[in-house]
């Protein structure tokens, strides 16, 4: 375990403390209400695809136990809840009719939230696209990105200003190039220039709905985006190694940083892609569109990653080497010579290496280049094996310490001078980890799944006792466990 400080480092006062989730992780009711089908129902319902051939259909069945989840949410103290709606659930074929059932359930639950003293934050795209529009070409034309435009308007003017920060985008990294170059996320497409068609219609389905939303609700409309940016150290000095991180920071980071916040490509990202694609996509005016001004910046943080100049090694059955579920496909388009080196321990139970500097680093190199744009931690958490006792409670003190270092990150970053707003904890609750189905455990709460119960696990009371002191209890501190 990494060292702990034993002091608590306090945070500012109206730091926002939350949980995070998303709907096909945690809501089942994958027939129901009016919800169409959507990619990730195809996927996970295609032998192989995942991990024990695990599906969303009833997930944590959070769709029929929303007043049981608020009132968890509840006894943590927690001040938000990062959710996100179902495209298909409230519009079930991607364009067209909305589905009234779909919008009220998002509406319901606003409503609950804020009944509950605790702040909607809501994002209108966590992986789930409408099978239909994939059906017509997915994210790799245009057209998605338009229908995703008149969708964001439609969720703006039914939640309008209840919504405290509104996020386009959950991880554009993960839907272009898992989902359509390594093809280990839904729709499973492994062809790389597909994945940077998908980039450029994601980012520019983050303009349009920046664009439709702020038209709803009035220019000042609090917008972002969550990008999972992937900090990546070089092996060596060697000029061949840096320019490996460099080639990993381009295509991670610098497709999705540049255009939204610059409003431009990165340089070297033409001809690091020249075999695979020309950019032809890029219609005249799309990065004016992109780049339209954000109230914050979404920050997910999980691990770090080492590459050097080299030959990758995929295809060997495990956990990918940059800590994705292993494919023949690299999902690194443009990045063939590029190699992914083990990370030293600990691990969590993804094979992720714990390495809470990496927070401070990419929350210091963000003030730096954006200083003018305030941060908000969108996720951050650790799946370990969970063993219950004998009276079902988990006493994860792993989780508890990876909680305490991260947390504690974030307040060494802001006392170095950067503009964080909040916190996430992903997740709330266990929940369908994707191409991992059911195996790995991210919650603070435990879902019994054969049941559907909840625990709130010892890193639930830990929460709550930062949440309500507003510093970073020692990782032994001794707090009632919590119950609801
Ligand atoms: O579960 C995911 C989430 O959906 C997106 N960010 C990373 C989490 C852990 O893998």
């Amino acid at each position: 375990m990494p060292a702990t400080r034993p002091d608590g480092r306090a945070f500012p006062a109206d730091f926002l403390w939350g949980s995070a989730t998303a709907a096909y992780q945690i809501e089942g009711a994958a027939d129901e209400g009016g919800r169409g089908p959507s990619i990730w129902d195809t996927f996970s319902r295609t032998p192989g695809k995942t991990l024990d051939g695990d599906t969303g259909d009833v997930a944590a069945d959070h769709y029929h136990r929303v007043p049981e989840d608020v009132a968890l949410m509840q006894a943590l103290g927690l001040g938000a809840y990062r959710l996100s709606v179902s495209w298909p659930r409230v519009q079930p074929t991607g364009q067209g009719a909305f589905n009234d059932e779909g919008l009220a359930f998002y509406s319901d639950l606003v409503d609950r939230l804020i009944a509950a003293g605790i702040k909607p934050v809501v994002t209108l795209y966590h992986w789930d696209l409408p099978q239909a529009l994939e059906d017509a070409g997915g994210w790799t034309v245009r057209a998605t990105a338009e229908h995703f435009g008149r969708y964001a308007r439609r969720l703006a003017e039914v939640l309008g200003d209840r919504v405290h920060l509104w996020t386009t985008l959950n991880e554009p990294w993960c839907s272009a190039y898992l989902g359509y170059a390594s093809g280990v996320h839904a729709p499973g497409v492994t062809d790389g220039a597909a994945a940077l068609a998908a980039v450029h219609h994601l980012n520019l389905a983050h303009g349009l709905a920046v664009r439709e939303i702020r038209d709803v609700l009035g220019a000042d409309a609090p917008v972002s985006i969550t990008l999972n940016l992937h900090v990546t150290r070089a092996a060596t000095d060697d000029p061949a190694d840096l320019d490996a991180k460099d080639r990993i920071d381009t295509i991670a980071n610098e497709v999705f940083l540049q255009p939204i916040l610059e409003g431009r490509y990165p340089e070297r990202v033409a001809a690091d892609t020249a075999s695979v694609t020309d950019w032809s996509f890029v219609q005249s005016g799309d990065l004016e569109i992109i780049r339209t001004p954000l109230t914050q910046l979404g920050v997910n943080y999980y691990s770090t990653g080492r590459v050097r100049a080299g030959t990758p090694a995929v295809g060997d059955g495990g956990p990918g080497p940059d800590g994705h579920r292993s494919s023949a496909h690299s999902p690194w388009v443009g990045a063939d010579r590029v190699e992914w080196l083990p990370q030293p321990g600990p691990h969590t139970a993804m094979g992720w290496n714990i390495e809470p500097k990496g927070l401070v680093d990419l929350l210091l190199e963000l003030r730096d280049r954006y200083p003018a744009l305030p941060l908000v931690v969108t996720e951050n958490g650790a799946a370990f094996e969970d063993v219950p006792d004998a009276d079902g409670r988990v006493h994860d003190v792993e989780r508890i310490a990876y909680l305490h270092d991260h947390v504690d990150a974030v307040g060494e970053a802001i006392e170095a001078g950067a503009d964080v707003r909040g916190y996430f904890v992903w997740s709330l609750m266990d929940n369908f980890e994707w191409a991992y189905g059911y195996s790995r455990r991210f919650g603070i709460v435990r879902v019994d799944y054969a049941t559907g119960e909840r625990t709130p696990k010892d890193s639930a009371a830990w929460y709550a006792e930062l949440v309500r002191t507003n510093a970073v209890p020692p990782v032994d501190a001794v707090v009632p466990a919590l119950t609801v």
